[in-house]
């Protein structure tokens, strides 16, 4: 399925309710120039798979307004059309002060969920402070949705970790909204999530929505086991939902995607030809005479971006003869620099990146090309398509899209992925050469058996990992939450509140015994 044919069906499927989405992140953010205001659209996954939905039937988008320029191109209300050339949804922006962001987007939201959600043994950091702003700034979107969605039946669809709370708020408020919500990162083993000092209240929020969504399965799973150990409530395994207060929540896994196609012809525009120009300007066309292995991250120290320059080390050190032979591009966008985690870990890469290029280089050879810097799409692009390897070794990841848009961008039919076993997209990549990131003797000899694969199966491994791609597009996964939601809301309706006949044999067993389906 295709842009178009996307925005029409959700105008169809919605039959009338008015969609709002929620996120912290906005789809497009103004900025001061020097010579006025640019509108950025940030480079997300996110932002391509949302916008289909709410552009089709002329919705709302809620955010988090964090531009410098935000405020000067919206109404009293914190609103702007959008696009702005071809106005088709509103965008609702929020505004929160110096200290809510601190609070709910760098404290509640990256240093204690995030951490405790990826198992990479960073510790979280809990402070109670930033828990009650947590709260107060998810009240802030319930207030912003509720004045949006007036007047009128809605579909929320609510993004990620940073408005758990928001479900809950808004089934009190208004019991006939229908709520989904999709978290963009794993969801933890019980025993890992137990240790958050509001787990309640955090699962009691969740558990307000009608439809919960994960990358994959074993994240649904999860979160029905930690909900089975965490709150009073029912737990059904056979059809993965959960009861509280009387009132379903559906857990379904909806492993999110790319714009296949569009990706794959914006790979060969002529500005994608232009990045690779000046990146061969940077670091010499030299390069071209070398097997390019490249990584496209943020950083962040979930994406394993140390740990995969050590295995290029490796591998280097193990096989001297591949000097000049092998390049490493590294693009790395900085990211969250306000937490002194994040700080660190640009120190650390620092020091390695020169570590790696004092041991191995010569004259006319730098191993590791380190460039810090959030890079427009079309360079992306042009990375993805100068390189014979890509590397994604994040420690844990949701889905991890950078895997998913160099196999789209590759219309050549030729290239190696090298992907961690604890990303999400490991699931469908079955054709990708998999690695265990905490491994380093197998990271360097992964990296040595992608060098020495030939050109044959390469283009059978990259073929088969193209055509998984391409039928599970972004707009699939739209589709698939969008069909769920379907299913699920004539349960939900029936006037007894139950659903099915075993939806009413559930009920009275509960009845009699609310714990036994909390064993
Ligand atoms: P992220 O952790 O941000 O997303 P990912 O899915 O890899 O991770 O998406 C990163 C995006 O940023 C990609 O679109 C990529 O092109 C872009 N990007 C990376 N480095 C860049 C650079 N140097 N310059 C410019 N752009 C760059 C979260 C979860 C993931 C999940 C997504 C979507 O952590 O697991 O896949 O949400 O659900």
């Amino acid at each position: 399925m295709e842009l178009k044919e996307f925005g029409e069906y959700v105008s169809r499927a919605s039959g009338g309710a008015k969609i709002i989405v929620v996120s912290n992140r906005e789809p497009v953010v103004h900025e001061r120039i020097a010579d006025g205001v640019q509108a950025i659209r940030p480079a997300s996954g996110m932002v391509t798979a949302l916008e289909p939905i709410v552009r089709g039937p002329g919705g709302t988008w809620v955010a988090h307004g964090s531009g410098s320029a935000d405020r000067l191109v919206t109404d009293a209300k914190g609103r702007i059309r959008l696009p702005e050339n071809n106005p088709a949804y509103t965008l609702r922006r929020i505004w929160l002060t110096r200290k809510e962001e601190d609070g709910y987007y760098y404290g509640l939201s990256n240093q204690a969920l995030w951490p405790l959600c990826h198992i990479v043994y960073k510790r979280p950091q809990f402070s109670r402070s930033e828990w009650e702003i947590y709260q107060c700034v998810n009240n802030r979107f319930r207030d912003a949705v509720l004045e949006e969605a007036e007047g009128g039946p809605a579909i929320v669809f609510i993004q990620d970790y940073h408005l758990a709370l928001l479900p809950r708020l808004l089934k009190t408020a208004r019991p006939d909204l229908t709520l989904v919500q999709f978290w963009h990162i794993p969801w933890p083993n019980k025993e890992a999530f137990r240790i958050f000092p509001w787990g309640e209240e955090l699962l009691d929020g969740l558990l307000g929505n009608d439809l919960l969504g994960f990358h994959i399965q074993y994240h649904c799973n999860n979160f029905l086991d930690t909900v089975d150990r965490g709150i009073e409530a029912r737990v059904d395994y056979e059809h993965f939902r959960v009861y509280r207060g009387g009132r379903p929540t559906y857990v379904r896994p909806f492993p999110i995607s790319v714009d296949f196609r569009q990706i794959g012809e914006d790979g060969e525009s002529p500005r994608v030809l232009k990045r690779r120009e000046s990146f061969l300007k940077e670091l010499g066309e030299g390069i071209l005479e070398t097997t390019i292995y490249a990584g496209v991250d943020r950083i962040d120290y979930t994406k394993g971006i140390p740990e995969r320059l050590k295995g290029f080390d490796l591998m280097l050190r193990e096989h001297p003869e591949l000097r000049s032979q092998v390049s490493f591009l590294q693009l790395a966008a900085p990211s969250r620099t306000h937490i002194g985690a994040y700080r660190e870990i640009n120190d650390e890469l620092e020091d390695l990146v020169d570590e790696i290029n004092w041991r191995h280089q010569t004259e006319d050879w730098i191993p590791v090309r380190f460039l810090r810097a959030h890079h427009d799409y079309y360079a992306v692009l042009a990375a993805y398509r100068m390189c014979r390897v890509l590397l994604v070794t994040s420690l844990h990841d949701g889905m991890n899209l950078v895997a998913k848009e160099f196999i789209s961008s590759r219309t050549d039919g030729d290239g190696v992925l090298i992907l961690s076993q604890y990303t999400g997209a490991a699931r469908e990549l079955t054709d990708a050469l998999q690695v265990n990131p905490f491994d380093l003797d197998q990271r360097a000899d992964v990296m040595y058996e992608a060098f020495q694969m030939g050109e044959a199966e390469r283009r059978q491994r990259m073929e088969r990992m193209r055509a998984q791609v391409e039928r599970n597009t972004v707009f699939e996964w739209g589709l698939k939450v969008l069909d769920e939601l379907e299913k699920i809301i004539p349960l939900r309706t029936k006037p007894d509140g139950g659903g099915s006949d075993d939806d009413a044999a559930l009920d009275l067993r509960f009845r009699r015994n609310p714990f036994a389906y909390c064993a």
